[in-house]
């Protein structure tokens, strides 16, 4: 028998289609819940690093739109870690491979249940990897999936990244939004 895991999940592909808009741009590819059917469906699929620019690759739990409007993220944040174009080749598909597995194998600990999904963003300065909570204003969730996720991709305590509202990245004029909180 295959190896359960405690949640379904779905992988969601983002490419823009000019004719809709961004929400019915998001396409639903998969969703699974053993580990043998995680591998199989990442094997199948292109690596991040292999997508167009503009594309996105989002896995979240059954049920939740990789979207700030859904119920889920509505009241929630993300995890931002911005990698610059040299760490395309080197570290965006291992980042999101670990993210994913560590996603999967609900390795955020007693916080797991606040993880709502994650997203890499391929574009053409900087890739995007981010880890969506579904409640900004639990400062001791957040700060220790923060945590979890600096130590699970070895990211050396003199980097830090931030954490968004998405209520204040929906809302940005500017290039970018503040920093509710940072580790
Ligand atoms: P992005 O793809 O997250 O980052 O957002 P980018 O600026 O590096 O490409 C680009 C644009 O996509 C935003 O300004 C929004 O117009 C749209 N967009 C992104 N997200 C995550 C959402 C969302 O959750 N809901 C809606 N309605 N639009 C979004």
């Amino acid at each position: 028998i295959k190896h359960p895991l405690q949640n379904t999940w779905t992988l969601w592909y983002f490419e823009l289609d000019k004719s809709k808009s961004w929400e019915e741009s998001q396409r639903e590819i998969t969703s699974f819940d053993t580990a043998e059917d995680f591998w199989s469906m990442y094997h199948h699929i292109k690596t991040a690093s292999e997508l167009k620019n503009g594309c996105d690759y989002s896995m979240f739990k059954q049920g939740i739109r990789p979207m700030w409007e859904d119920k889920a993220n509505k009241q929630g944040g993300r995890w931002l870690i911005n990698l610059d174009k040299k760490q395309r080749s080197t570290e965006l598909d291992h980042f999101w491979l670990e993210i994913l597995l560590c996603m999967i194998g609900e390795g955020f600990n007693e916080y797991s249940d606040d993880i709502c999904g994650a997203v890499v963003n391929v574009r053409p300065r900087t890739d995007k990897i981010a880890v969506w909570t579904g409640d900004a204003s639990v400062q001791a969730s957040v700060m220790e999936i923060g945590r979890k996720l600096k130590e699970r991709l070895k990211i050396t305590p003199k980097i830090t990244i931030g954490y968004q509202v998405h209520k204040d990245t929906m809302v940005q004029k500017g290039s970018t939004t503040k920093n509710t909180y940072v580790i």
